[in-house]
């Protein structure tokens, strides 16, 4: 797929989801400089970084997205031809979208066994890794019950219950606002991350961290499932996550709005849960507390501050 396909199907969220956003990212590099047959070292290097800061301008807030995007390009690192440089972009894309694959792998694996025989899970949103764990205690013949929520204002919920109902998990659907209606029913709640602080917060879809302030004070234990590419290295640095706020349209309709001229609609996407409304993060490197983010950041992504630098800057030019 091109890179302008690519950037406008993240825009528009026909790609979605932290992950599979970055996939898609590290995809479209990897095809975007298979499509640069010909070219000399500096013309790749340029054509790669236009390319790089078309898709991480795209959705602000998943970190997944400039992570990947980071490693991909690093291919090009020190290479002295276009060729070399080609190759080492392509490897690394490739790289990246198995290594990604197996992380969720992973996780459901060791998520799994935080889920016991005769839980009741509740999910918000559509996460692909806080999923992977659910089907996988299913898998393994533990008799579970899933409440998703619907998750206003773009119904991710209903990707969530298709996949839940094809793998035959008995669920129920509720409306965002439901969640202290039947939180006593819950055991245990999971969701996924669009990224996490160094101090342990995870910034994840609109409405998570009432969920998860509603599992606090119920005493429920909060599961947050996130690969090591979610974790936000520029965070060490001070840099706070952009929260992207989305068109008015997708939560009131143009016709409405336009009847009410007083009234301002607000549509952030992701809200900030801190650390301590977090028990455990089940990452592809193990199941840690929240606390350990640093940990992950530092030895798990294995970046020294140079590398942070260098994201800090790809991250500056796409803001200005
Ligand atoms: P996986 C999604 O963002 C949701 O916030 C979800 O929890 C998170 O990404 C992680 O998803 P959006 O793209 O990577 O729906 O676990 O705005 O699939």
């Amino acid at each position: 797929m091109l890179v302008t396909e690519t950037a406008e199907k993240i825009k528009n969220m026909e790609i979605r989801g932290a992950g599979r956003i970055a996939r898609a990212a590290a995809e479209a590099l990897r095809d975007h400089a298979l499509s640069l047959d010909a070219v000399s070292g500096e013309a790749f290097r340029e054509e790669m970084q236009r390319a790089a800061d078309l898709l991480i301008a795209t959705r602000p807030t998943a970190v997944s997205l400039p992570n990947a995007v980071h490693i991909v390009m690093a291919g090009i690192g020190q290479a002295k031809t276009g060729y070399e440089a080609r190759s080492g972009v392509i490897h690394r894309a490739e790289n990246f979208i198995s290594s990604s694959q197996q992380a969720v792998g992973k996780i459901a694996e060791f998520g799994a066994r935080h889920i016991s025989d005769g839980d009741t899970i509740l999910t918000h949103c559509n996460s692909e890794a806080a999923l992977s764990c659910i089907i996988a205690a299913h898998k393994a013949g533990k008799e579970i019950e899933v409440f998703a929520t619907e998750v206003r204002p773009r119904n991710q919920g209903l990707i969530t219950i298709r996949a839940l109902n094809d793998a035959g998990i008995k669920t129920n659907y509720i409306v965002d606002s439901a969640v202290r209606s039947f939180i006593h029913k819950i055991d245990l709640v999971i969701v996924g991350a669009d990224a996490v602080t160094v101090n342990g917060a995870v910034v994840n879809k609109i409405g998570t961290a009432q969920v998860a302030h509603t599992a606090h004070e119920a005493r429920v234990n909060m599961l947050v499932a996130a690969e090591t590419y979610k974790f936000a290295p520029r965070t060490i640095m001070g840099e706070l996550i952009q929260i992207e706020e989305r068109a008015a349209g997708e939560v009131l309709s143009d016709e409405i709005a336009r009847t009410l001229p007083h009234v301002t609609v607000r549509n952030p996407a992701f809200d900030v849960t801190p650390a301590e409304y977090i028990d455990l993060i089940i990452t592809e490197a193990g199941v840690v507390p929240p606390q350990m983010a640093y940990v992950i950041i530092k030895e798990h992504l294995g970046w020294g501050i140079e590398e942070f630098h260098k994201i800090f800057e790809i991250n500056n030019r796409h803001d200005e």
